[in-house]
């Protein structure tokens, strides 16, 4: 079995899925949002997650219909709850570099979401460190659009990048998603606290929202209230689930 073969065909015949993870306010543990996550239900491999995929869709080139496949995807799911009177709530989906720099990614972004009837501020975008590095002055610009056209922005996996803070500090971001391996060590490695006392204070001292991802503890989820972090994602919330599992799990917006 090869990925590169199958994957193109997967795209077309919606062998892939996404789960949802929940997102949720400190302040009140509140449910905010929500982070789409692709898998792939391969017919002879069986369920296979994006580490597998993922790191091939990149080197053939697969990463864009892939990623145009995830966002239609999260619209239609957006507006199947729009249609039901089901209250909204942010849904946050990882773009890749490819993706990002494709000239024509904003005009097919509106044309996607117009397409279901969804206010733009309904998706967020991720991008991580290394999508900056790429092309600096675009990608800067790039995400600059991506403000205007009303959509959320998040920088991915905070901490881990080699971005400067100088840079950081010219992206439009709505906010800055702190590394799961940083959460992982919390009332084990003061380093690790220190880096997430100081990634919430930049956060606050830019005025973006800061989430903790990987959050598996109610020790650790103290710590970041007490230090003051906006949002929580983790297995003590919710792990990503199917859509169905939202709904019997209680985790939907409202
Ligand atoms: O649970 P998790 O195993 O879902 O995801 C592993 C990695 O795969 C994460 O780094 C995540 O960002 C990446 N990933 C998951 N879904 C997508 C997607 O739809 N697009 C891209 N580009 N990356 C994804
Ligand atoms: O896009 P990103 O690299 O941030 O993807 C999030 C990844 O983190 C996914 O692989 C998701 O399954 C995983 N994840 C989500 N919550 C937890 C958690 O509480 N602990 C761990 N170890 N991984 C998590
Ligand atoms: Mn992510
Ligand atoms: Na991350």
């Amino acid at each position: 079995f090869s990925i590169e073969q199958d994957l193109g065909k997967a795209i077309r015949n919606d062998e892939l899925l996404l789960h949802y993870q929940p997102q949720f306010a400190l302040n009140g543990l509140q449910l905010c949002g929500y982070e789409a996550l692709v898998r792939w239900q391969h017919p002879e491999q069986g369920f296979l997650g994006p580490d597998r995929f993922i790191p091939v869709a990149e080197d053939t080139h697969l990463i864009v219909p892939l990623g145009w496949w995830v966002i239609e995807s999260v619209c239609r799911q957006l507006a199947d709850w729009q249609a039901q009177g089901q209250p909204l709530a942010v849904v946050a989906v990882n773009i890749s570099p490819q993706q990002l720099l494709q000239a024509d990614f904003i005009a097919r972004l509106n044309e996607t979401l117009d397409r279901y009837g969804l206010e733009h501020r309904w998706l967020e975008l991720e991008i991580t460190e290394s999508t900056i590095m790429q092309d600096p002055d675009f990608v800067i610009q790039q995400l600059q659009r991506v403000r205007m056209c009303g959509y959320h922005l998040a920088l991915d996996d905070f901490g881990t990048g080699y971005s400067s803070l100088n840079r950081i500090k010219y992206l439009p971001l709505n906010r800055i998603k702190i590394d799961k391996s940083f959460v992982r060590d919390i009332g084990h490695n003061p380093k690790d606290e220190a880096v997430v006392i100081s990634a919430i204070a930049l956060g606050s001292s830019l005025g973006v929202e800061v989430l903790a991802e990987g959050v598996e503890t109610v020790e650790q989820s103290q710590f970041l209230e007490r230090h003051g972090c906006n949002s929580v994602q983790g297995y003590l919330y919710g792990r990503p689930m199917p859509v169905e599992a939202l709904v019997s799990d209680q985790m939907l917006a409202g």
